[in-house]
């Protein structure tokens, strides 16, 4: 379903400011967005109203919400073709959450994945708002009739309860919202942490060395990569018995666009050493150009806040046109 007037389908999608954009942000979810730039009508949010469902410093977190909108932009992200905002600067994702909320059974958002990894032990003193995480995140989507959700691997269970929601919406209220789909690459959507290969690469792993952020200099990434957990074996090749050298492929693979053959052909009779250094050098080459445009970004936070500012007068306009309609269905009013 487009809307009137809407030549492509919608993409939508967003990253939580909650620190240092790291390798795997970028390679299972923001490359593609700029990648996909011309083939979607394109909505992209940071997403700060996710960030405070668990505790975070508010001296510091204005400034975390710009660096990750600086990344987007650095990455290639064109504001004439994209509409990039705040998710704190549209209310409607608020209200649509709460809306959503009464339609969406607790047993669903029980059984997510994330949030049991995350509250972990302390399930009965983390917020509401973690375990309700999944149903904004519902409403950021369906706010923007959005027909494809481009995300990493881990996201595909939050992407499939939207789905559930909107249809169980429809089923109650009749077709008001769009049913969204997941977009997953294959290549990229799962980038593993350096130090522990089975665990993917994360923002909030409490060791920094887990992860390549991409402000990193290019002594830290060779440093980070020299160190990263591998095995005992000596072969350079594809295997998942052997997740820390079929990782460091896979960070290749994405960032060279080679196929599985022609990488192992180039390693043929190197060491795992080798691969460490060729790895670390396709990041630096592949960051560089990002990390200069990120600087000068924020050095003058002018232009990049009047960019957030149209953004969310853009957004606002099709997001209260949703919200119209899910009152009216709803008999609100
Ligand atoms: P946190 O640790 O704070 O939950 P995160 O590093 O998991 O953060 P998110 O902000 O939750 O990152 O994710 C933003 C986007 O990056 C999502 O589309 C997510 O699927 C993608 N992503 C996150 N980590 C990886 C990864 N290791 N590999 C590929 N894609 C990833
Ligand atoms: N939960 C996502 C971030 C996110 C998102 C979204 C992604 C919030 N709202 C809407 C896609 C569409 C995450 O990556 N942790």
């Amino acid at each position: 379903m487009k809307q009137p007037g809407q030549s492509r389908r919608r993409a939508f999608s967003g990253v939580q400011p909650s620190g240092g954009l790291h390798l795997g942000n970028y390679l299972g979810a923001i490359r593609n967005w700029v990648l996909h730039q011309d083939d979607f009508d394109n909505v992209f949010c940071v997403v700060d109203l996710h960030r405070v469902t668990v505790p975070h410093d508010p001296a510091t977190q204005r400034t975390a919400t710009r660096d990750v909108a600086a990344w987007y932009l650095a990455a290639g992200l064109d504001p004439g073709r994209c509409i990039l905002f705040v998710q704190s600067h549209v209310s409607a994702h608020s209200e649509l959450a709460w809306l959503l909320n009464c339609v969406t059974p607790m047993g669903w958002v029980g059984r997510m994945t994330q949030f049991k990894e995350k509250s972990g032990a302390a399930r009965e003193s983390v917020s509401v708002g973690l375990f309700d995480y999944p149903v904004l995140m519902a409403a950021d989507i369906l706010l923007y009739d959005a027909h494809v959700v481009p995300v990493g691997d881990d996201q595909k269970q939050h992407v499939e309860l939207c789905r559930d929601i909107a249809q169980a919406f429809n089923r109650r209220f009749g077709p008001v919202l769009v049913v969204p789909e997941p977009l997953i690459r294959e290549v990229g959507a799962r980038i593993m942490s350096l130090d522990d290969p089975t665990s993917k690469m994360s923002k909030s792993n409490p060791n920094p060395r887990s992860r390549i952020e991409l402000g990193d200099s290019p002594k830290t990434i060779r440093k980070k990569f020299a160190r990263a957990t591998t095995d005992s074996l000596t072969e350079v090749r594809f295997d998942p018995e052997r997740p820390g050298i079929t990782n460091l492929l896979g960070i290749f693979r994405t960032l060279t666009g080679w196929s599985e053959a022609q990488i192992e052909a180039h390693f043929a009779g190197k060491l795992y050493g080798h691969l460490k250094k060729e790895v670390a050098d396709a990041t630096i080459q592949a960051l560089e150009p990002l990390q200069r445009r990120h600087d000068e970004l924020m050095s003058d936070l002018t232009w990049l806040e009047s960019v957030l500012a149209s953004g969310a007068e853009r957004a606002r306009t099709i997001a209260r046109k949703t919200l119209a309609r899910v009152h009216e269905a709803m008999g609100l009013g």
